[in-house]
């Protein structure tokens, strides 16, 4: 089933035309920003040099260290009268990215999430609970209004209270669940405990995070859904970037939208289809918040072969990143964030240790840290007291909880070289 057939399977020399005419709006736009027009400036380039899509290899690449730079409205292209929402992503050192919508955008954004769920066979006649966050992060309200678009019956569960949810599920009759791969696990495993069959469930749209194919295959068995994989960032709108269409051998990116290069991480060469590197994306249409090649760190490829659905090019499913970001429970943490947390505290010494690992199917960290001599009195309140210090300054940066353990001066491992500070032990096996 298509939302808008003519864009969802454009293709050939009438893509590019569209691809190229929205690439230099989106420079033209991108030039109100200080930081593009300076950039854009130093490398000589300019809207009028983009003839072809290839000539977007002449364009400089933004990064997300540019991003943070630009706390918090350094980015947007637009006058602050015209920004109608702000979403934020996680946060990294200090500061998360912000990122602006206009009134287009949302209206384009919901457009994409209602191609998502109509692609997936879901039409007004379904019942959807989106059983994610509904505050800064993108997966909410991004979902929420490009379901209304389409129809549905919208139950804004949010996340938590899993057993209210459940009884949601069977009382509501909803038939499509969203959420992040994790808590899809635990809603299973409460539901099993609860005794419930979740009669009315067919469909479960599952993303924000990595999640394997044997963690589908034990979705869908316990769930009794067919599940489709969301990818999407916050920077592209949100989710919606790209999504599995029934076939569920890839997800189809929407190329009126977004302009996709795979690179090198480490040369920036651009790879050709079936080659592995990191994602790179121009959005097209975005107003407030345009970007040039940004680099989102993670790490796919561009599948060639003709999808039977009939729409574009797919990139396989995300297998990792190119930096050290860690993504638990949906939520973006990088290990520096952990860091710079830790080096506030008087009490903690040098070195931290981060583990990752999957308990009851919901990603757990907990971290050894080494407390400095002089706070190791050995009195179990002294420790106790800064344990629950560390853990809520984590939560505070994080908004994540943390299992914190204290360890002794000189306790953990030094290292030669390069740290290596984390230890993700979720592995691929359910
Ligand atoms: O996670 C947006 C989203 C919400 C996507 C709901 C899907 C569903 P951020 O918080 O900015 O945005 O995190 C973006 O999460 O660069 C990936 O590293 C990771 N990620 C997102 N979706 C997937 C996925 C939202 N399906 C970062 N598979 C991205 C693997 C994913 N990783």
């Amino acid at each position: 089933m298509f939302w808008d057939k003519e864009m969802e399977t454009l293709g050939g020399r009438a893509l590019e035309d569209l691809q190229v005419k929205r690439l230099r709006q989106t420079i033209r736009q991108a030039e109100n920003v200080p930081f593009f027009k300076d950039l854009l400036k130093e490398k000589s380039v300019s809207a009028e040099d983009i003839n072809k899509i290839q000539d977007v290899s002449r364009l400089p690449f933004t990064t997300k260290k540019d991003l943070q730079k630009g706390y918090p409205f350094g980015f947007m292209a637009v006058p602050k009268k015209e920004i109608v929402r702000i979403h934020t992503t996680s946060g990294t050192t200090g500061k998360p990215t912000v990122v602006g919508y206009t009134r287009n955008d949302l209206d384009n954004w919901s457009e994409l999430i209602a191609r998502n769920l109509t692609m997936v066979g879901l039409t007004d006649e379904d019942t959807f609970q989106n059983a994610v966050n509904y505050g800064l992060f993108t997966g909410g309200l991004g979902f929420h209004y490009g379901a209304e678009k389409v129809g549905m019956t919208v139950i804004p569960s949010g996340t938590g209270n899993t057993k209210r949810q459940i009884e949601m599920i069977d009382d509501f009759g909803v038939t499509a669940v969203h959420c992040t791969p994790s808590y899809a696990m635990h809603l299973a495993e409460v539901a099993e405990e609860m005794g419930t069959t979740l009669d009315t469930f067919k469909t479960g749209l599952f993303g924000a995070e990595p999640w394997s194919d044997n963690t589908r295959r034990t979705l869908e068995q316990k769930l009794g859904v067919t599940a489709f994989d969301s990818y999407g960032m916050s920077e592209m709108y949100g989710p919606g970037a790209a999504f599995e269409c029934p076939e569920r051998n890839g997800l189809h990116f929407w190329h009126d939208s977004f302009l996709i290069e795979i690179i090198d991480p480490e040369t920036e060469e651009i790879l050709g289809p079936g080659e592995c590197g990191e994602l790179v994306v121009t959005p097209l249409v975005k107003e407030a918040m345009p970007l040039i090649r940004y680099r989102t760190g993670d790490i796919t490829c561009i599948l060639d072969d003709e999808c039977p659905c009939g729409r574009g090019p797919r990139i396989a499913r995300i297998t990792g990143r190119s930096d050290d970001m860690l993504v638990i429970r949906g939520i973006n943490v990088f290990p520096s964030q952990i860091e710079h947390v830790l080096r506030t505290l008087p009490e903690v010494g040098d070195q931290f240790m981060v583990y990752v690992d999957r308990i009851n199917h919901l990603d757990e960290m907990a971290i050894d840290i080494e407390i400095k001599k002089e706070f190791f009195s050995g009195e179990l309140k002294d420790l106790e007291r800064i344990q629950k210090k560390i853990i809520h300054a984590l939560r505070d940066t994080l908004n994540l909880r943390t299992k914190v353990n204290l360890v002794e001066h000189e306790s953990l491992p030094r290292f030669e070289g390069k740290a290596k500070r984390v230890v993700d032990r979720r592995g691929d096996v359910i």
